[in-house]
């Protein structure tokens, strides 16, 4: 079998109403879709993104620009595309689009691996589980009220979540605790709760709120500072007993190792675009487990969730509802609010075309 073509498809998904996150407000999500076509009518998927519209083009283009590394490549040679791109984007760089870009094919062409073999990407590459735990990371955004929180909460234990994300970082610390205890009264004892600063906070002021969050038994407190400041992190970390989440901003492995060296997160985030594709998020959270270190993915679920199932040190799958409109497959909890690992080849979760061409720009 070999690749014949990179196609893309540019697909705009608006969030209505907007999200609310210390990070920014978003607008939308914007994606670049990444098919690799063979001779043999298989078809490998992948998917990354940018926020609000912005510099999805750069993101594109660095998407087609990987073209000349896979066409006419055999997929059982997948691993020649981590290998060629190396010295391929040495000029540009390792981290930014030309990574984000990467990813995307590295995606498609790990699907195709799995669909040529026949075999869900976890099988494909050993699954040490067959369901993940999961968490609900769809809302108790920054801008919720409490009652909204609390709604919104009560309404995901109801679904079947055993495991919740809030955000805070609000100016008066008191605050932030008065929203994490009506989510906790909400949800009681039983639910993990995760709390999410999106970078906001000062090693001062995140040690001095995670001592009063102390008490909510917490699950993690996630990108409390700037995510570069790993040595502050790592004071946070020393100081609080809640374990410090962090990761999801920073590039590849290297940052990954980074991390790890400095102690800055008791929990690793690999993000799958900025780690440049699963075979380089596989390559981060092995280096995780021989500090051990757990891993938590941060969204891309419908990719994460077979990657996830092969790593002895997975703790969460991430849930972001984001991408789910594109696909045909939905995620399945069990009765213990893990998500259940799809057999179905490739990841396990297909691209539906008709969804893809509703949201289809220009
Ligand atoms: C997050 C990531 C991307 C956009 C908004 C919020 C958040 C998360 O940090 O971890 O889900
Ligand atoms: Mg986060």
């Amino acid at each position: 079998m070999k690749i014949t073509r990179l196609r893309t498809e540019v697909v705009h998904i608006p969030f209505t109403p907007p999200i609310g996150s210390r990070l920014h407000d978003l607008t939308s999500a914007d994606c670049v879709i990444v098919y690799l076509e063979t001779d043999a009518g298989l078809v490998g998927e992948g998917l990354v993104f940018a926020l609000n519209n912005t510099r999805i083009k750069v993101l594109h283009e660095m998407v087609c620009s990987f073209e000349h590394l896979v066409v006419g490549l055999d997929p059982e040679l997948g691993g020649t595309l981590a290998a060629r791109a190396k010295g391929d984007i040495g000029f540009i760089g390792h981290a930014g689009v030309s990574i984000m870009g990467l990813a995307g094919v590295d995606e498609a062409l790990w699907d195709l691996r799995g669909k040529a073999a026949g075999l869900n990407v976890s099988r494909l590459i050993g699954a040490c589980a067959t369901a993940v735990p999961a968490y609900n990371s769809s809302a108790l955004w920054y801008t919720r009220t409490i009652d909204e929180l609390q709604r919104e909460a009560d309404s995901f234990v109801k679904q079947g979540w055993r495991a919740m994300k809030l955000r805070l970082g609000k100016p008066d610390p008191l605050e932030d605790v008065a929203r994490v205890r009506a989510v906790r009264e909400a949800i009681g004892p039983d639910i993990a709760l995760m709390v999410d600063s999106n970078q906001q906070l000062t090693v001062a002021s995140a040690i001095r709120l995670g001592r009063m969050l102390e008490e909510f038994n917490l699950a993690w407190f996630e990108e409390p500072i700037p995510y570069h400041d790993h040595e502050g992190e790592a004071a946070i970390s020393a100081a609080l007993d809640m374990p410090v989440a962090s990761g999801e901003t920073e590039y590849t492995r290297r940052g990954m190792l980074e991390m790890l060296r400095k102690r800055s997160a008791d929990i690793l985030m690999p993000d799958l675009q900025r780690m440049g594709g699963p075979t380089e998020f596989l390559c981060a959270a092995h280096v995780a487990e021989a500090f051990n270190v757990p891993v938590s993915s941060h969204l891309f679920p419908e990719m994460n969730h077979a990657l996830l199932a092969t790593l002895p040190n997975a703790i969460y799958l991430e849930w972001m509802p984001w991408f789910e409109p594109l696909y045909q497959d939905r995620i399945e909890l069990d009765a213990e609010g893990r998500a259940v690992v799809p057999l179905r080849p490739g990841w396990g979760y297909r691209l539906d075309p008709k969804a893809v061409s509703r949201f289809r720009v220009g």
